[in-house]
């Protein structure tokens, strides 16, 4: 996969591009990232990228024209999304990242100020992302989550000591607790369970885990993971009256079996 990147500071994307996964997944030809500042594409002598907002009111707008210059150098005649990270776009979720990884290339825009001339949006944009709702002072820290959660759904990224399905939000449940050496710390002792050498039980428990810690602090995501109908009781036992995948809520209860 092919990523290209779209800022006025280029700067901050070189310490998170240049350790750890992303930088392993790049070393190793299976990612290329290119960074481009958008300054190099102002046409004036001041290499100005932004203006007055027509209409009044305060702050400073994105000029299309660099924005445009850009995209369309780099992107010669080849055609991908380009997306712009804005807190107006669709919520960046694992889905959406494993969309994402499906491309041979990926174009991210990333807006300051106010924000970008709004034909930016019209005429040059595909995708519009944001990664939650809050404030940052521009798209960058959104971009580098987003190729970070993309990269490493790479074929190769991953070594085999963890396979991306495994991961939390690929089962659609957040993880149990996890312990290692030494079997005891300050009197704290990993569960006696995890020591017994029986695979299945052992196994069998780090589901409950599971269940149990999406239960208490993420409920919201029961109603989209994939869980048996064991699991499923089991859930009901431990106080859980949300919805399950499959069963279809109307007006906050189940619907009824009987045709109207
Ligand atoms: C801030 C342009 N979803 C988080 C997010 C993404 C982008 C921005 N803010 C928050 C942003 C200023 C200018 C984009």
């Amino acid at each position: 996969m092919r990523i290209d990147i779209f800022t006025l500071f280029p700067d901050m994307f070189v310490g998170p591009f240049a350790a750890s996964i992303i930088k392993r997944a790049q070393d190793r030809g299976l990612v290329s990232i290119a960074i481009h500042n958008i300054r190099d594409w102002a046409t004036d002598k001041h290499q100005i990228t932004d203006d007055t907002p027509y209409g009044g009111g305060g702050g400073m707008v994105m000029k299309p024209e660099p924005i445009f210059a850009a995209v369309e150098a780099v992107r010669g005649d080849d055609s991908c999304p380009v997306i712009l990270l804005t807190p107006q776009g669709r919520v960046f979720t694992q889905a959406v990242a494993q969309e994402l990884a499906t491309y041979p290339r990926l174009m991210l825009i990333c807006g300051r100020y106010e924000g970008v001339d709004e034909r930016v949006r019209e005429h040059l944009v595909t995708d519009e992302i944001s990664i939650g709702d809050y404030v940052l002072s521009g798209g960058e820290p959104a971009a580098i989550v987003v190729v970070d959660a993309v990269v490493r759904l790479l074929p190769g990224v991953l070594g085999y000591e963890r396979s991306a399905l495994e991961d939390s939000h690929a089962t659609g449940l957040l993880e149990g607790p996890h312990y290692t050496r030494p079997v005891e710390f300050r009197g704290w002792r990993v569960p006696d369970i995890l020591l017994s050498g029986h695979h299945a039980r052992i196994a069998a428990w780090r589901r409950q885990q599971a269940l149990l810690r999406t239960l208490q602090r993420r409920p919201d995501l029961l109603a989209r993971a994939r869980l048996t109908p064991q699991e499923r009781a089991w859930l009901r036992n431990q106080g859980y009256t949300g919805p399950f995948a499959g069963e279809e809520a109307v007006n906050g209860k189940a619907p009824s079996p009987f045709p109207a």
